[in-house]
């Protein structure tokens, strides 16, 4: 444990979904290409860093940065609906067993040592997606998008954190994105990434996969 930075007794654990828990960052980068393409505005793995954990309409003005023409609100409106639609096809059949190995038993784990989980995701189809992960039932507290300011804002861990009635320095945040990060420091929190260091080095500890997340070597149980 680096010493300092995790809380010294964690009380809950605040999840990030796409990305951290279902591979769905992949899709919503898809959705995206699959437009991008389609109005003829170039876009990559590159750009599509600055999209993870960014909220639809934010991810769109970064894509639009590369295009040629401006968009009036209501084109910009009918090209998030259009990637939405693209999104939730390609989520259509998701099940449990697209949840990222490890998962299911972390949160079994986590519950057992005491500790409170929360949702803290930007997506407005989290709630459809835990669903159809089978682990809507798993989390204590979801924090409501349509309520926060977008990531890099704290809101949403602020927010999580206040439903679970846990101060944000008990609670360590879990993210895939560097806005992710961002948003979870700003909380006062203390931050594990997934993913390559090199893209989330605002992160207290970075993890390759969260199957690689091993509880004992952040926490310190009270007895
Ligand atoms: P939606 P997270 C974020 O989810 C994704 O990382 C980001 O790529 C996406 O644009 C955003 O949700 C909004 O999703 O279009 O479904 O509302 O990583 O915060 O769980
Ligand atoms: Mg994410």
């Amino acid at each position: 444990m680096s010493g300092g930075v995790f809380p010294r007794y964690c009380r809950a654990l605040i999840f990030d979904l796409d990305g951290v828990l279902t591979d769905t960052a992949e899709l919503h980068y898809r959705a995206w290409k699959r437009l991008a393409d389609e109005i003829g505005v170039p876009f990559d793995e590159r750009v599509n860093l600055r999209l993870k954990g960014v909220d639809r309409a934010a991810s769109l003005d970064i894509i639009l940065e590369r295009a040629t023409r401006s968009y009036s609100a209501e084109e910009k409106h009918a090209l998030t609906d259009r990637k939405n639609g693209y999104y939730k096809s390609a989520i259509a059949t998701f099940g449990k067993e697209n949840l990222f190995p490890g998962v299911t038993e972390l949160l079994r784990e986590a519950h057992a040592k005491g500790l409170r989980t929360a949702l803290a995701s930007a997506s407005r189809n989290a709630p459809a997606l835990l669903d159809r992960l089978g682990i809507a039932e798993v989390f204590d507290a979801i924090a409501d998008p349509a309520q926060a300011r977008p990531k890099p804002s704290p809101d949403l861990f602020l927010a999580a954190a206040s439903a679970l009635g846990i101060a944000p320095q008990d609670c360590i945040g879990i993210e895939d994105a560097a806005a992710g990060i961002a948003a979870i420091k700003a909380a006062g929190m203390a931050a594990i990434g997934i993913g390559d260091p090199a893209d989330l080095a605002q992160a207290d500890a970075v993890l390759p996969r969260i199957g690689d997340l091993r509880l004992e070597e952040f926490i310190l149980q009270e007895h």
